[in-house]
């Protein structure tokens, strides 16, 4: 059985950038409709029981039955994108990455700014609903991309992991932001908490 990672803040504290009512029902609803179904998924394949969910997404084409994987790739994606965008994300968190993180980003973009728009320029033009995602590669070095619906990198089994997620989808943003999803981006990056990032970057590379 897949849960939630729990939040280590309140729904109200990333207030004003993303408003308590979003984070109510992003979490209590849209999280948590797409971790039961992943979990219903789950169930109808013995094969895929006890596996870690970054092993059931780097393999979807495993998965026998067609609607059992379709199922797996919109809600174990749903699933695994929602704990990597809530847990790095805080009231009072880091606003700047460090150590190895910070070095990798001044060598693969040249400056923390330069980073930011890059992911601010995926997430903005990524066509309906998906992700923005900062990903580390098999040598390190980092990536930007972005991906329909609730894709991710590690479906794409080219040794991608994601260490920052960005969620483009209107529910992400709609109640406070309306149509303006540049406005929701710039909010994103006001409580990202880049020591949670900077920690995971080192826990892939090492
Ligand atoms: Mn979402």
């Amino acid at each position: 059985m897949f849960a939630q990672k729990s939040l280590s803040y309140g729904f109200a504290e990333l207030e004003p950038h993303i408003d308590e009512l979003t984070m109510v029902t992003h979490y209590t609803k849209h999280h948590a409709a797409y971790t039961n179904n992943l979990n219903a998924a789950i169930e109808k394949d013995a094969s895929l029981q006890g596996k870690s969910i970054e092993d059931v997404l780097g393999n979807l084409d495993a998965i026998a039955d067609e609607q059992v994987r379709t199922a797996v790739r919109n809600n174990g994606g749903g699933y695994y994108n929602h704990n990597l965008y809530f847990s790095h994300l805080a009231p009072n968190g880091a606003h700047a990455p460090s150590g190895n993180l910070e070095k990798q980003i001044l060598k693969d973009f040249g400056s923390f700014e330069a980073l930011k728009d890059a992911l601010s320029k995926a997430a903005s033009t990524r066509f309906g609903s998906g992700w923005a995602f900062l990903s580390v590669k098999k040598d390190g070095s980092l990536s930007v991309s972005s991906t329909p619906n609730q894709d991710n990198p590690l479906m794409d089994k080219n040794g991608l992991v994601p260490i920052l997620g960005l969620d483009v989808w209107e529910h992400a943003y709609y109640l406070r932001y309306k149509n303006v999803r540049a406005d929701y981006i710039a909010a994103f990056f006001k409580v990202v908490d880049w020591d949670a990032v900077t920690a995971l970057y080192d826990q892939v590379t090492a």
